[in-house]
Order: C-alpha cells, then sequence, then structure tokens
C-alpha cells in the first residue's frame, strides 16, 4: 500500500510591520521583527568568524525552517567552520557533501524521502529539506549539479549564502566576486589598477531564467523578515526552489565587526544588489524597491577589499548600479547619473561618504 506524501505549511511572518516601524533620520524603517520563532535550530558555538554573515543567515534560515528540517552543507566556510570533530551547532539533521554535489546529494535526499513516506517507512510528514552552498560550490564548482536538481524539480531548498569569494581556502575570487573586489587572486598593481575585472556571475538570474517552474529569490542578511519568508515561501513551494542570499564576509571584505547587517542594507540601497522574488506561476519578477538610494561609495568605502580604487573604477561601479536601478523599474537620480563621471569622483580613501567612522580597515 503507498501512503500519501504530507507537506508542512509554513505561515509567512507580517512584512505590513515594516510600515508601522518609525523611520529612521535617513528615511529608512528601522528593523522591523514580529513573532521570530524561538527555536534555533544552529545553536551557538559554531567557530565563525565574529561578524560573519553567513552564520547570521544560516541562523535565520534555520530558524525559518524549524525543528522538522534537515540540512545539506557542501565543502566552505559553513562546513569547516560547524563542524568539528564530533561537534556541531545543528540541532536537526546535517550532512557534509563535496563541493561540487551538493544538488546532487539533496536530490537523492529527497527522492529518498519521498519513496521512505510512501513505504511507510517515515511517519511524519515530508521534512524541509535544505542545501546551503557558497558561492564557490553554487555559481562554479557545483552549478551543475545544483542546475541539475532545480531541472527535475526535486521538493527542496536550494540556497547559495554569496560571501563573493571562496573564503574558506583564503578569499579566492569566485564568479561573484564584484568587480573591482580584492582577493588573493585579484590582486591590484601597475599594470591592472582595478584587481577583478570582470562583473560578477548574475547568478539567481540565471537560475530563474534557466528554471522558469521553480520558485527563485534574492535576499540579505540586512532584511531579516525577508529573508525567513522567501525561506518559507521556497519551502512551501512544492517542487525546486532556490534562494540567493547576500552574505558578508568580515575576514574577506575587511570591515568593521558590528557591521554585517548594515552592509547588507547599503549593498541594496546603492543599487548593487537587486532583491527580487521570480513567482514561476506567473512568469514574472516582483522587484524590492528600497525607500532610499545612496551612491555607491556609502557601500564600497566601509570595505578594505575596495580601498585602492581609482575615481574610473568608482565612477564604473555607479553606472553598474545605475543599470540595475533601471533593470528594476527606478529612476535613477541625478546625483547618482552624474556618479558616472569619474571626474566626479576621488581615489575611494579620499571620498566622502555618509558616516566616516564605518570606513573599511585600509579603506
Ligand atoms: C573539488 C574541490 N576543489 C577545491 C576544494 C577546496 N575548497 C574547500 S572549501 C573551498 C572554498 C569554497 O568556497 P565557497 O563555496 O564560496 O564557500 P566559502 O568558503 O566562501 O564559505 C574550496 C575551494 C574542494 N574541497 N573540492
Ligand atoms: S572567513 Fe568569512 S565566511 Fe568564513 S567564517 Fe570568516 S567571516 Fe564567515
Ligand atoms: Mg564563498
Amino acid at each position: 500500500m503507498s501512503h500519501e506524501v504530507i507537506r508542512q505549511h509554513l505561515p509567512l511572518l507580517d512584512e505590513g510591520g515594516r510600515g508601522d516601524a518609525i523611520d529612521d533620520e535617513l528615511g529608512r524603517d528601522r528593523h522591523f521583527l514580529p513573532d521570530m520563532p524561538d527555536e534555533d535550530p544552529y545553536q551557538a558555538g559554531h567557530r565563525t568568524c565574529a561578524g560573519c554573515g553567513p552564520a547570521i543567515e544560516y541562523r535565520w534560515v534555520l530558524k525559518a525552517a524549524g525543528q522538522d528540517t534537515v540540512v545539506a552543507g557542501p565543502t566552505g566556510c559553513m562546513y569547516v567552520a560547524n563542524s568539528t570533530y564530533l561537534c556541531t551547532p545543528y540541532t536537526v539533521p546535517w550532512a557534509h557533501t563535496p563541493i561540487a554535489s551538493g544538488g546532487s546529494f539533496t536530490s537523492g535526499m529527497a527522492a529518498g524521502y519521498e519513496a521512505m513516506i510512501r513505504k511507510g517507512r517515515h511517519p511524519g510528514p515530508y521534512p524541509n529539506i535544505i542545501v546551503m552552498a557558497g558561492d564557490g560550490s553554487a555559481a562554479d564548482i557545483g552549478l551543475g549539479s545544483i542546475s541539475g536538481a532545480l531541472y527535475r524539480n526535486h521538493d527542496a531548498l536550494f540556497i547559495c549564502y554569496d560571501n563573493e569569494c571562496y573564503a574558506n581556502t583564503g578569499i579566492q575570487v569566485s564568479p561573484t566576486t564584484p568587480y573591482a573586489g580584492l582577493t588573493t587572486f585579484t590582486p591590484f598593481g601597475k599594470a591592472n589598477p582595478a584587481g577583478k575585472q570582470l562583473p560578477p556571475k548574475n547568478l539567481a538570474r540565471m537560475m530563474a531564467e534557466g528554471h522558469p517552474h521553480c520558485y527563485v529569490a534574492t535576499t540579505t542578511v540586512g532584511y531579516p523578515v525577508d529573508l525567513i519568508n522567501k525561506t518559507r515561501k521556497g519551502l512551501n513551494h512544492q517542487g525546486a526552489a532556490f534562494m540567493h542570499c547576500f552574505t558578508p564576509c568580515q575576514k574577506g571584505w575587511v570591515y568593521q565587526t558590528s557591521m554585517t547587517v548594515e552592509l547588507g542594507r547599503r549593498v541594496v540601497e546603492s543599487g548593487l544588489f537587486p532583491v527580487w522574488e521570480y513567482d514561476p506561476a506567473e512568469r514574472k519578477y516582483h522587484y524590492f524597491h528600497p525607500p532610499v538610494q545612496r551612491p555607491v561609495t556609502d557601500y564600497l568605502a566601509m570595505q578594505g577589499r575596495f580601498g585602492h580604487m581609482l575615481p574610473e573604477h568608482v565612477a564604473a561601479m555607479q553606472r553598474a548600479a545605475n543599470l540595475n536601478w533601471q533593470d528594476i523599474g527606478m529612476d535613477v537620480p541625478a546625483e547618482l547619473r552624474e556618479g558616472e563621471d569619474p571626474a566626479r569622483h576621488a581615489k575611494l580613501k579620499e571620498e566622502s561618504y555618509s558616516m566616516p567612522l564605518n570606513r573599511g580597515i585600509g579603506a
């Protein structure tokens, strides 16, 4: 006899609360945390760096998913720092996969649970199945495996926690490292003053365009309610879902430890990381329009990895941000248009910006 596979349904948090929150002096709503789940399947005691963005993302994703969850993690910081011999911070089942096979491993888990439930060998409902892969894994070494899993539509949530480098092996360049982002493989010098020359790979767009039956979303650690709700929407979606989360890396990006969440907001407010949701039923993108639009210098100057940028590099970055604003249907204010002109800039080290106390070490 075949047993029915019962799916879980996770409620969404009230996002209307954003409107109720009091604006700060910059016109942004303050962080609004409505009924945050008490449970913490990702506990304290892990060994990530202080201020680690991926650790914040792991905690909120697992709060959103709850206790009936199984997690896989391909090799990367969040495998290495979270699992030393006989010790992990998880209170839910967790498995390490090779860096290239997060997608295929997770497909196997999903197919295995379906089969076990049908045969009556797993008593509960279908669990929340999540893989959280770094950008080196999801956008590069393990891209094919994740794409295969999305295409076959396994019922699981595939997440890329994006710290824009291969962090665990010593901050090497990855496909999502931004233009001019300094890594050990993209040093700047006389022959190449910019450092990294290519723009970042647009991973989330690739996933949405290439797998139009999947729920796909982008988010950052700057927006906890958005992150939690998109995790839950991805899990509630029957079939494969992909979420791309911007997660600053304190060690690799060289910024003040307490600024991780602020960076998660500024990257959106400066137009460098559009936040959106792709609805497969409508085949439509829904864009978040931030209430504040900033020059890119407000984001760049907080981080040491951009400290070498010259006026022409800053102008190129502003041009890229302005194209993003247009892509998501927002007007580009005159001040930001003018920022496309190198003559409007100094070296990044000498640029003025709104919060000088947060200037990145070395920037
Ligand atoms: C096939 C393979 N190549 C290289 C490595 C070495 N390696 C281990 S962790 C890592 C970095 C992974 O980067 P990412 O996926 O972005 O995760 P992060 O460390 O940034 O969290 C690399 C290259 C490996 N484990 N397997
Ligand atoms: S190197 Fe970066 S991603 Fe890795 S634990 Fe440290 S802050 Fe987190
Ligand atoms: Mg990475």
